[in-house]
């Protein structure tokens, strides 16, 4: 409706081949089946051999003079506010999701480990296979923006609407504490166990207890279920998010570590959005069955009236506005793509330059981390110059350095060499959720910048590939000065201890460890000293942030 594409992106962007098929290893099957029918097999036995447990709506829903009377305008306000965003941030995590539509348990991401996918296709064995080829399409209405391979946009919906969500919930924890409605959420007593199972018996088994008024209580399985979602879950969800950032897990390595690995965090992270969905459907579904219109008449206006039907007209509004957005938001995907991108770089850009790029990224990795695979990414160069190179393994090769330069060089691969070897062995974090760990050897840039001798006025360098981006044109991508100079930064030849392979980037390739993949210029043409990063291509400091509208990271 509001998407134009042109004849290039309709091909990435819409392919033939839009199948989704769910695919999950068989052990994790049996897991999540026990995970389900355990409790609810459990529940049944319990019910057919003692009958339904005695009602625990009867012995404990009293009123107490301590109890929190009706919801506050801040708790309505705030569940709405929670349900917008969450909406936001499950649909463009969808899109994110599937760009890298694989889950896996290790670091290396070898295909065929993955423990749940989300294409019809197993690797190809007998060709070339990129993780740009293996992202896949998903639906506009479910994934934002939606389509193939949109994680750019995806990802600044994504961090966007994540601090708006946080706010939210931190408004709302405080606002809890000084007043007494943490009592409806916080259990305060053990007997809340035996109580949410009796109760669990009863729905499982299709009855329905004795509901406690929900103005001034709940029920002890809503109390324990809505107390997951706020204590466990909310926080759970943005620990595992910050554990796939590249620019945390290279100063702070023990940190992923939480939750096994990198890519644990990103299936844990996955998970809750499951527990989420699930919550979400149990949730509307049990509200709906013990009396909508009072429900719906405490959540919105407050008011605790079966008769009303305000409640439901203030939460019929609010679907409707949140459905609203959900248009304009593919609207603004489309048409204002580069707004999107610039208001993620002002809000997280900026913060994570003010904070963790002060951090040195450290090595830390052993031989032994080393991934038994790695996937390749990026289409392989096609110009008839780097394929006479490559005949000749590169040995009339040269690096062009120049730019703002005091000393503009030329250099052999040779040369580069006899500046210094440099061996580090890192983790590449791919914008698509891939990671892998490798040894590379090069030569730190901060030896290049001693040679070249840049100008004052530079803050910027770019590296340019003989290879092409994803719409044609060369793809390039720049890096501050700054981060050049961190010891980390090198330009790499070797790739585990032997000369670097042709699809991971020969002769020459980036490597610099606090950034994503796409920063990572593979098959290097030539290095250019610049005093801003806006002097080249469209101006935002990369192929894929030009045209695909990537994270502008440090460019803002
Ligand atoms: N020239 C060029 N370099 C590139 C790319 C590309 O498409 N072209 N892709 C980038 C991306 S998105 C990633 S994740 C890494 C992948 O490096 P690898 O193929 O060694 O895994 O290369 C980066 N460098
Ligand atoms: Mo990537």
């Amino acid at each position: 409706m509001f998407t134009r594409f042109t004849k290039e992106e309709e091909a990435v962007h819409y392919p033939i081949d839009r199948r989704m098929h769910i695919a999950i290893k068989p052990y994790m099957r049996v897991i999540f089946f026990m995970i389900i029918l355990v409790p609810i097999l459990a529940a049944w036995l319990q019910y057919l051999v003692a009958g339904l447990p005695a009602d625990p709506g009867r012995i404990s829903y009293a009123n107490t003079a301590t109890d929190p009377t009706g919801f506050p305008v801040w708790v309505n306000l705030s569940h709405w506010v929670n349900f917008f965003f969450l909406v936001l941030i499950i649909r463009s995590g969808l899109s994110i999701l599937v760009d890298h539509p694989r889950l896996y348990w290790n670091n290396g991401c070898k295909p065929g480990t993955d423990w749940i996918r989300f294409t019809p296709l197993e690797k190809p064995t007998d060709k070339s296979w990129t993780a740009k080829e293996d992202a896949r399409y998903i639906n506009p209405v479910l994934g934002l923006p939606g389509y193939r391979h949109t994680i750019g946009i995806a990802r600044s919906w994504h961090f966007i609407t994540v601090p708006f969500f946080m706010l939210n919930g931190i408004v709302f924890i405080i606002l809890l504490f000084i007043t007494n409605q943490w009592l409806r959420l916080v259990p305060t007593s053990l007997n809340i166990i035996p109580e949410a199972w009796n109760l669990f018996v009863y729905y499982a088994t299709f009855h329905l207890p004795v509901e406690p008024n929900g103005y001034y209580h709940f029920n002890a399985l809503q109390q324990l279920s809505y107390f997951a979602v706020v204590f466990i879950l909310a926080p759970l969800a943005m620990l595992t998010g910050m554990a796939m950032s590249p620019a945390i897990e290279n100063r702070f390595h023990w940190y992923p570590k939480m939750f096994g690995n990198r890519q644990g965090a990103r299936s844990v992270h996955f998970l809750i959005m499951i527990a989420y969905v699930i919550f979400i459907v149990v949730h509307v579904a049990l509200v709906a069955a013990t009396g909508l219109v009072k429900n719906m008449n405490h959540i919105t206006s407050g008011i605790d009236n079966a008769e009303s039907l305000s409640g439901i007209y203030i939460g019929g509004a609010i679907i409707l506005i949140t459905t609203a957005f959900a248009i304009l938001a593919h609207w603004l995907s489309w048409r204002k793509p580069r707004m999107l991108q610039r208001l993620n770089a002002v809000i997280n850009g900026n913060l994570w330059r003010l904070t963790l790029n002060r951090f040195k990224p450290t090595a830390y990795y052993k031989e032994k981390d080393i991934s038994p695979y790695f996937w390749a990414n990026g289409k392989m160069p096609s110009s008839v110059t780097w394929k006479h190179l490559a005949e000749d393994d590169f040995r009339e090769y040269k690096l062009r350095i120049g730019g703002l330069v005091d000393n503009p060089v030329e250099l052999s691969l040779q040369e580069l060499k006899n500046l210094g070897l440099k061996q580090t062995i890192t983790m590449h974090h791919c914008i698509q959720g891939w990671s892998g760990i490798a040894e590379w050897g090069g030569v730190p840039i901060s030896q290049i910048i001693e040679l070249v001798k840049p100008a004052a006025n530079v803050t910027t360098v770019a590296f340019y590939s003989f290879g092409e981006g994803l719409y044609g044109g060369h793809y390039y991508d720049t890096i501050t000065l700054d981060n050049c100079l961190k010891p980390q930064s090198i330009l790499a030849w070797e790739m585990n201890y032997a000369a670097l392979p042709l699809e991971h980037g020969a002769p020459l390739r980036l490597r610099i460890e606090n950034q994503l993949g796409y920063k990572m210029v593979k098959w290097i043409s030539s290095i250019e000293f610049l005093e801003t990063h806006e002097m080249v291509g469209k101006g935002f400091g990369g192929k894929n942030e030009d045209d695909e509208y990537f994270d502008l990271l440090a460019n803002t």
